[in-house]
């Protein structure tokens, strides 16, 4: 009784320290394994980082942690190659730790970052800058910081090997340094790939040599409609953009540095609009004024399954496929209506003609077109779920928005799926109910931080075998209604942070409370970084 009595008495106590002890570690997305420890790492004034590796990509790593370092600290870091120095970046032959995994050790005499894979190190990198207090992340020299890292071992990888954003430059166009700056708040949260939406209805935005008209006059509309759907108000000055380009390869530079992928993303068979404008003769009509539109929504003015339709896409896609490296080109896919094609004479014969059994079946060979080409150029195709409707074409990767059923049935099919839906994944949602919490013109839907956070991406209903399948996540920033780059990073953060743990977090180590807990402290960071996200301290006047 006695013993009891006194263990009950020793757990209360244990509870109250560990409650009134702020926790030193906030890292997220959270990693697999973390092992608080004793003791602190204080960085020393003369600071050596010492790269085992003769990788040119692993050193550019240890030279953006010196940069950021030495900006922050204002003491100069100096690299050197070995094991000598006080941060080590030690090479490992364990294929456990796999493309992107990495440990970090951090001792009062030292701190280890181990990698088989430069991205491995970036990682590690943003792990560590997570330990020490959030001055690291500011552009000048922050004085009065004491610049020490909590001792503790990590080891981490992620649960998916695609962790996405997408950002809409169609409806609203942002110049190159803006996306740079997305790309970097990405890569923060170990993001691996930004998936670029260049074209829609609303605005043509890659200059392509072959087709100039499609930037000449594709990239710009005469107005923009303002407020919600089809409210028939319109701002009445012309609005445009587009990347060169050099521009682009700009872009993929900079992504590539961080070890994100860009994923192109040419609309087609619908949100055409923008290059019908230019090349009438692609749709219905040659002699049919197409306008580059400023209205939101779905429009029926779509591609036309000609011979010259498929000539001048692989034209396009030649180009795209020639300045983006990556795997996978995007072709939309999504909300195509068929009017016009079951209006048409010559759709209704090609049905015939082809076997087929109606205009869904027409799409499906359209894009099937499109998916041989890019299979026949090395790449793999990826199209929103519509491509699901008439049948898969046989190389096609899935992007589940409409929910998760498009992924889970391409799962089921063995076809590879991302999972981005609407309900968890949307971020041009609200944050709050707009009734109680004032916020910017938002699309209708309601999607708080919470709710994304909730979802998980492994379907009960599959087995394990077609849980390989699914690939990853993504969220999607669609910008009707956000005009600039400060809107952009408000819609973003803190729920793509949410998505990012998601996409990187086993399930049993993912706890919304705990999240929350450190999302407290990693605003401070996005706060040195002057990141404008929902309920920043800053000016949000946008
Ligand atoms: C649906 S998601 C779209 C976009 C809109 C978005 C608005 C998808 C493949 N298509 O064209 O911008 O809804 O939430």
């Amino acid at each position: 009784m006695k013993n009891l009595v006194l263990c009950i008495a020793l757990l209360c106590l244990t509870i109250q320290f560990s409650e009134a002890q702020p926790s030193r570690y906030a890292l997220v997305p959270q990693p697999v394994r973390l092992d608080e420890q004793k003791g602190d790492f204080k960085v020393p004034a003369n600071l050596v980082i010492s790269v085992e590796s003769n990788n040119a990509d692993v050193r550019r790593v240890a030279e953006m942690l010196a940069a950021q370092l030495g900006k922050a600290t204002g003491r100069k870091a100096q690299i050197k190659t070995g094991k000598s120095g006080s941060i080590v970046f030690a090479s490992a032959q364990s294929p456990k730790l796999g493309q992107e995994g990495y440990l970090l050790n951090v001792t009062p005499r030292r701190i280890t970052l181990t990698a088989q894979q430069p991205n491995g190190f970036f990682y590690a990198v943003q792990s560590l800058l997570q330990l020490m207090p959030s001055e690291v992340f500011g552009a000048s020299v922050a004085s009065g910081v004491d610049w020490s890292v909590p001792c503790c071992s990590i080891e981490d990888q992620p649960r998916y090997g695609y962790r996405g954003v997408m950002l809409d430059v169609s409806r609203h166009f942002y110049p190159v340094p803006a996306v740079k700056k997305v790309i970097d708040e990405i890569a923060l949260h170990k993001i691996n790939t930004f998936h670029w939406h260049l074209t829609d209805d609303q605005g043509w935005r890659i200059e392509i040599k072959k087709h100039p008209k499609l930037t000449e006059i594709g990239s710009t509309r005469k107005e923009t409609m303002l407020g919600q759907y089809r409210n028939n108000k319109y701002d009445k000055t012309p609005y445009g953009g587009f990347y060169t380009q050099d521009q682009i390869r700009e872009v993929i530079k900079y992504a590539q540095d961080r070890f994100i992928t860009v994923i192109p993303e040419i609309e087609m068979p619908g949100h055409a609009m923008a290059i019908l404008s230019a090349y009438p003769e692609l749709g219905s009509s040659a002699d049919k004024i197409v306008p580059v539109t400023g209205t939101w929504g779905v429009h029926e003015d779509v591609l036309f399954p000609r011979e010259e339709t498929f000539q001048f896409l692989q034209e396009v896609l030649t180009e795209v496929i020639d300045l983006f490296p990556s795997q996978y080109i995007h072709i939309g896919g999504d909300e195509c209506p068929k009017t016009q094609w079951i209006a048409s004479r010559f759709c209704q014969d090609l049905i015939k003609k082809l076997g087929l059994k109606d205009e869904h079946e027409l799409q499906s060979y359209f894009i099937g077109r499109i998916d041989k080409f890019i299979t026949a150029k090395g790449r793999k195709m990826i199209g929103w779920d519509e491509i699901l409707e008439g049948g898969l074409s046989p190389n096609a990767t899935v992007m589940s928005w409409r929910g998760v059923d498009g992924g889970i049935a391409a799962a089921r099919q063995g076809h590879d799926a991302i999972m981005t839906p609407t309900t968890y994944f949307y971020l041009d949602y609200y944050q709050a109910d707009p009734k109680t919490t004032p916020q910017p013109l938002s699309i209708g839907g309601l999607l708080p931080l919470e709710k994304t956070y909730s979802y998980d991406p492994a379907p009960d209903s599959l087995t394990a075998e077609q849980q390989k399948h699914i690939i990853g996540v993504q969220a999607n920033l669609w910008t009707e209604y956000v005009k600039t780059p400060e809107h952009v990073e408000y819609m973003l953060f803190p729920r793509a942070i949410a998505m990012a743990e998601t996409g990187w977090t086993p399930k049993d180590r993912k706890n919304i409370d705990d999240f929350k807990r450190r999302l407290d402290v990693h605003k401070k960071r996005l706060d040195a970084l002057k990141i404008n996200y929902y309920g920043a301290p800053i000016n949000t006047d946008f």
